[in-house]
């Protein structure tokens, strides 16, 4: 039997293979160049090894099933998954390893993923995802509303702890830590905790319900201390900044029975993997294993309207809800350089199952942190009526202000 990784045409099993469309940049052709991606991340290597049988080949190597133009399709036969440790760092080593590094491709971005039903299983998936999300704040339809405590780092627990009361009492249903703020001496997990969860608690004995997300992103051997910690102090959400922890610290904590709260997912870094449109990894493949390892809600992006580059904000988002072999729809987070006059453009976009995040939205109105609250509330109920911001504006002071400010 010939060794060739070319299979063009063939029809795979979407229970039997995993299946990985990526773009290539290279001199070679398309078919050459996909058939060393299949060869390097399967049975193969730079030359034949005498000890790659016809046998091995024919159970164990990936499939080059589509090449057109820069792009390939490649499945991996679920064996190569196998066995009871790996996990998604495994996944990764094998549909996202060694190819980013061959030297005879000048770029590779793993572009989409779609896994077996047999795999996915494997994994937690959301424990809460939109409903429970939804039902933990009484809010079955309209988007939920947050904000990032400003400045990003610096607030000692008391002030911070005013700022999410603020909030809350201008009517948001969300906040959350900044991704770089954990457990610094300047603001200490603990005490941050505690004293955010007593304004949460007096926040819910005056009625309104509110969530907070608290960073715990640490070690790998951290995480789950780091989540006890939280817990006893009342944490109802907890964030991790899934890059830099990896999946499987988000895994982690989503399998820890203690862990009973709502994860929010921040996506720190995703620029270094996601932004280059030749090389790298796409943001909706970062969902697709953000999903499975447990997070309830994912930053995906602004659809345009805020201040971050934006990449694959409508797949993303779709990566988050459409049916994923039983696991649960993630919530999709929409934050960075969010405003009140921008939130109609978004809403256009997103729809209404959107977690909408303002920090400086919130922070930088002008009259202060109640009343930022105030202004992206009202947006938000301004465009989920079909009513420009503006009109809106004409009776509500805190928008009015806002959109003066803004735009
Ligand atoms: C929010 C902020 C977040 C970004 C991350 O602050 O900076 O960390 O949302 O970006 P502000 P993304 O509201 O003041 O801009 O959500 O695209 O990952």
């Amino acid at each position: 039997m010939t060794i060739d990784y070319l299979a063009l045409g063939e029809v795979l099993d979407p229970d039997e293979y995993v299946i990985c469309v990526y773009r290539v940049k290279s001199d070679l052709d398309i078919r050459t160049a996909g058939s060393r991606i299949a060869e390097e991340e399967s049975t193969g290597t730079w030359t034949h090894p005498t000890t790659l049988s016809d046998d091995i080949f024919r159970r164990y190597g990936a499939k080059v099933v589509e090449a057109d133009g820069d792009l390939v399709t490649i499945g991996y036969p679920l064996v190569d998954f196998s066995g009871d440790i790996g996990g998604i760092p495994q996944i990764l080593s094998i549909v996202a390893g060694n190819l980013f590094g061959l030297s005879s491709l000048k770029g590779v971005r793993l572009e989409d993923i779609s896994l077996p039903r047999d795999l996915v299983e494997r994994y937690p998936g959301p424990r809460f995802g939109i409903q429970g999300l939804r039902d933990v704040l009484k809010r079955p339809e309209m988007p939920l509303v947050g904000t990032i405590v400003k400045p990003k780092i610096g607030l000692p627990p008391k002030e911070f702890a005013e700022y999410v009361y603020e909030a809350g009492s201008g009517g948001l249903t969300n906040s959350k830590d900044d991704e770089t703020l954990v457990d610094q001496d300047f603001c200490p997990l603990e005490e941050r905790v505690s004293r955010v969860s007593e304004v949460l608690d007096l926040l819910e004995e005056e009625e309104h319900l509110m969530i907070h997300a608290h960073n715990i992103t640490t070690s790998a051997h951290e995480i789950l201390e780091a989540a006890d910690l939280a817990l006893e102090n009342g944490a109802r959400q907890l964030m991790v900044d899934v890059l830099t922890v990896g999946f499987s610290g988000l895994q982690a904590l989503a399998e820890d029975p203690s862990v009973d709260v709502p994860l929010h997912v921040h996506r720190a870094m995703h620029g270094a993997l996601t932004r280059d449109p030749e090389h790298g990894i796409s943001m909706p493949v970062i969902a697709v294993l953000s999903r499975m390892a447990g997070g309830d809600a994912l930053h995906v992006g602004t659809y345009g309207a805020g201040k971050m580059h934006g990449e694959n904000e409508l797949l993303s988002r779709d990566k988050l809800v459409e049916d994923m072999h039983g696991l649960k729809p993630v919530m999709p987070v929409s934050s960075g350089g969010l405003h009140p006059g921008v939130v109609h453009q978004l809403m256009e976009k997103s729809g209404n199952d959107v977690q909408i995040q303002a920090g400086g939205g919130v922070a930088g109105h002008p009259d202060g942190i109640r009343a930022g609250a105030r202004a992206m509330i009202q947006a938000v109920e301004a465009a989920y009526s079909g009513i420009s911001a503006e009109e809106y504006a004409v009776d509500h002071l805190e928008l009015r202000r806002a959109l003066e400010m803004w735009m």
